[in-house]
């Protein structure tokens, strides 16, 4: 599965679908394991996570560790399969009729509509809750499993990801500030970014300054990221998304097109890609698979 953006780079994308698939059979292996789900809410389970997401925030977790590491280990792996448990939970909610009401994710029905309403909420909660599950039972080292279920509650909790969807619904509709746009992209999107990459870091053992770059890495990119998204909303089909495209606008969404317009826009997600991808300075080279991740999500096509 091709990121949805044109790509010389046989190597890097090669290595991207190996890991995406890696995340995909660790999440059908876990899934595969759970005893004592009901079958109706394992079918829309397995529905939601075996839909073709990016995998993004996953594989950024096992790059990092990889990074500092040398490796991707058991405890990254683990990492990987819970963020992307929080974030599919996230799509679950986010489609919604009582938050943004959408038909179409990742190229499917939505969950509510492929199944009911209840049986999306249920869903949703269960992929939450089993994400710390995971990472409160398969993490080897105690001190490794508490300090990734913090940053994980963290980074989707009431003064992150939930934070950031709250106001942005507060924010429909009104005349957005810059400034409270990059508070509702910060926290939206790019907390879990920077969560993947700390993730990661702490399954391969980083030292303080390693963590602190990595976390700065994955910030940049993950607001990149989401003005990405604002970008492709606008310009995008919803075949090319997978999702309804031009929403943003219909719902009168604070979104960085609308508040800085379009060129403005790309030469913001532009600067933050390259800012993302300088701060690996004290990588050097070993970091170029992360610095091509942020160059390659700025062509993104879905
Ligand atoms: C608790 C009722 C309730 C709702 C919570 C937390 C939440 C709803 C929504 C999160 C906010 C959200 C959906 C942000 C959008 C972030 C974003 C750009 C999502 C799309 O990510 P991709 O492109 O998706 O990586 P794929 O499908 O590729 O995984």
């Amino acid at each position: 599965m091709a990121i949805g953006c044109e790509m010389a780079d046989v190597n890097f994308n090669t290595q991207l679908c190996q890991m995406r698939e890696f995340v995909n059979n660790t999440l059908q292996r876990i899934l595969a394991g759970q005893a004592g789900i009901d079958e109706d809410l394992k079918e829309a389970l397995k529905y939601t996570l075996e839909a073709p997401g990016k995998r993004v925030r996953s594989v950024l977790v096992l790059w990092c560790c990889e990074l500092v590491s040398g490796e991707v280990n058991h405890n990254a792996e683990i990492a990987a399969a819970a963020i992307e448990m929080v974030h599919t939970y996230s799509l679950v909610h986010d489609d919604l009729p009582a938050i943004d009401d959408d038909d179409l994710r990742r190229g499917l029905p939505t969950c509510h509509k492929a199944f009911d309403e209840a049986t999306a909420i249920l869903a949703g909660d269960a992929l939450l809750t089993l994400a710390f599950e995971i990472l409160a039972k398969e993490i080897g080292e105690p001190t490794i499993a508490i300090r990734l279920i913090g940053e994980l509650a963290e980074a989707a909790g009431p003064a992150g990801m939930i934070a950031g969807q709250m106001a942005d619904l507060k924010a429909e509709n009104r005349q957005a500030t810059e400034e409270l746009l990059a508070y509702i992209h910060t926290n939206k999107t790019a907390k879990l970014f920077r969560c993947a990459a700390a993730m990661g870091a702490i399954c391969g053992r980083a030292d303080k300054k390693q963590l602190k770059c990595l976390c700065e890495y994955g910030l940049k990119m993950g607001l990149s990221f989401q003005i990405a998204d604002d970008i492709l909303d606008v310009c995008g089909s919803s075949e090319q998304l997978g999702k309804t495209g031009g929403k943003d606008a219909r719902a009168g969404k604070a979104t960085y097109p609308a508040v800085l317009g379009m060129e403005k826009s790309k030469q913001l997600k532009k600067r933050l890609a390259n800012e993302a991808a300088a701060v690996l300075e004290p990588f050097g080279l070993k970091a170029d698979t992360l610095r091509k991740l942020a160059m390659a999500l700025l062509q993104r096509t879905r």
